[in-house]
């Protein structure tokens, strides 16, 4: 993915907070611009903090509580970031000398900096997919033989909603299939659900019930919830206790993060209720790009947050995004002829419709 700076901003001096707004440029590079709201900068400034090295953060605490309640476990785990999040899970599962089975395009494969290799050990066994969706037919197929000269398969790694499958859901029976089967070969299977808020939201089922048969979730609070940063980790307590100390291992024992925890427990209890408006502003997104000669896109596929184009004719992904950014919309290309949007709460219906005409005007007339 070639991700786009963002100029600097032109004009006179913001002070007014509407005025800043309608200078901000469209950024439909990811969710994970999304700035926290009034009600986190609030509560963060008015935290009640403690040292949650020595487990004394009294919001972080309630954080993590919040978190196990939510999604039905014993325990989670505040980490910085998903990948960091991730990254523990896949060393807490496995040993040295295994292989992990991950779809093609995964996120802890292209965008974790090789980390399953370095930390863990493991090798990725990539399963190629036509649409994001592992199914246990397609796993079953490249879980190792028990033969002593193979490197052992050591666990399942699924993302939902599958980022670079245009937001792609994995539908619960697939999902619960897959970690049947593999745990009755003793396998685990961990989920990157970075974005399983926009799964529940897309299924209309809580994620407790979509996730409740995999061992361990990763799941965003920055993103499209909004917080300025942090992500969680739910599990065992036993897995949550081997994940505490990894954290800490990582660096990432964060001492006052109340400060951040405030705004992740809003993210948590409030923001997933209004992810279904970023939904219909990516379908909006769609079905506008899929009427411009040269895009090609099935809206129909484009079931969360984030829409994932090809340009068939003209200039190159890259072409196109730089072009974009000088009409101050921002567009990340994830490959030579795709390009990928994501909306989120700083993006509205009106801001959409602006980025459609500046993807139309670009593709009349490319040195536009
Ligand atoms: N995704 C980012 C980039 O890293 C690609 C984005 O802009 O979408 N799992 C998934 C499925 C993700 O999409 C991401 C971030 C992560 C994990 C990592 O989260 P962070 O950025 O908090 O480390």
């Amino acid at each position: 993915m070639s991700v786009v700076q963002a100029g600097p901003m032109t004009g006179q001096s913001q002070t007014k907070s509407e005025e800043h707004k309608t200078r901000l440029p469209i950024d439909l590079r990811s969710d994970t611009v999304t700035r926290p709201t009034p009600e986190m900068r609030e509560a963060m400034a008015t935290a009640e903090v403690g040292d949650d090295v020595y487990g004394e953060d009294p919001t972080v605490n309630l954080l993590e509580k919040r978190a196990a309640e939510v999604f039905a476990r014993e325990a989670a785990l505040f980490v910085p970031t998903g990948t960091m999040g991730n990254q523990i899970a896949l060393k807490a599962h496995t040993h040295h000398g295994q292989e992990i089975i991950c779809e093609e395009r995964a996120h802890i494969l292209h965008f974790e900096m090789a980390m399953l290799g370095w930390f863990s050990g493991c090798v990725p066994r990539a399963v190629r997919t036509n649409d994001g969706i592992l199914t246990w037919e397609k796993i079953r197929a490249n879980i190792a033989a028990k033969i002593y000269y193979r490197a052992q398969t050591g666990l399942i790694a699924l993302e939902n909603t599958h980022n670079m499958w245009g937001g792609a859901v994995m539908p619960r029976e697939t999902l619960e299939e897959i970690c049947h089967e593999a745990h009755a070969l003793g396998l685990p299977v961990h989920l990157d659900g970075a974005r399983i808020f926009n799964a529940a939201t897309a299924l209309g089922r809580p994620v407790a019930e979509i996730t409740r048969a995999v061992d361990s979730v990763m799941f965003c609070l920055s993103k499209g919830l909004c917080a300025p940063a942090g992500s969680m980790l739910v599990g065992s307590r036993a897995f949550i206790d081997r994940a505490r100390a990894l954290r800490k291992a990582l660096g990432g024992g964060m001492r006052q993060a109340g400060v951040l925890a405030a705004a992740g427990l809003i993210a948590l209890e409030q923001m997933p209720l209004r992810l279904h408006e970023d939904h219909a502003n990516a379908r909006f997104l769609a079905e506008e790009l899929a009427r411009i000669p040269g895009i090609q896109l099935d809206p129909a596929s484009v079931r969360t947050n984030i829409v994932i184009f090809e340009i068939t004719t003209g200039p190159t992904a890259g072409e196109l995004s730089q072009v974009l950014l000088r009409q101050n919309v921002l567009a990340n290309s994830v490959g030579a002829r795709s390009l990928r949007m994501v909306t989120h709460r700083d993006v509205d219906r009106a801001a959409c419709a602006a980025a459609v005409g500046a993807i139309k005007a670009a593709l009349q007339s490319p040195q536009a």
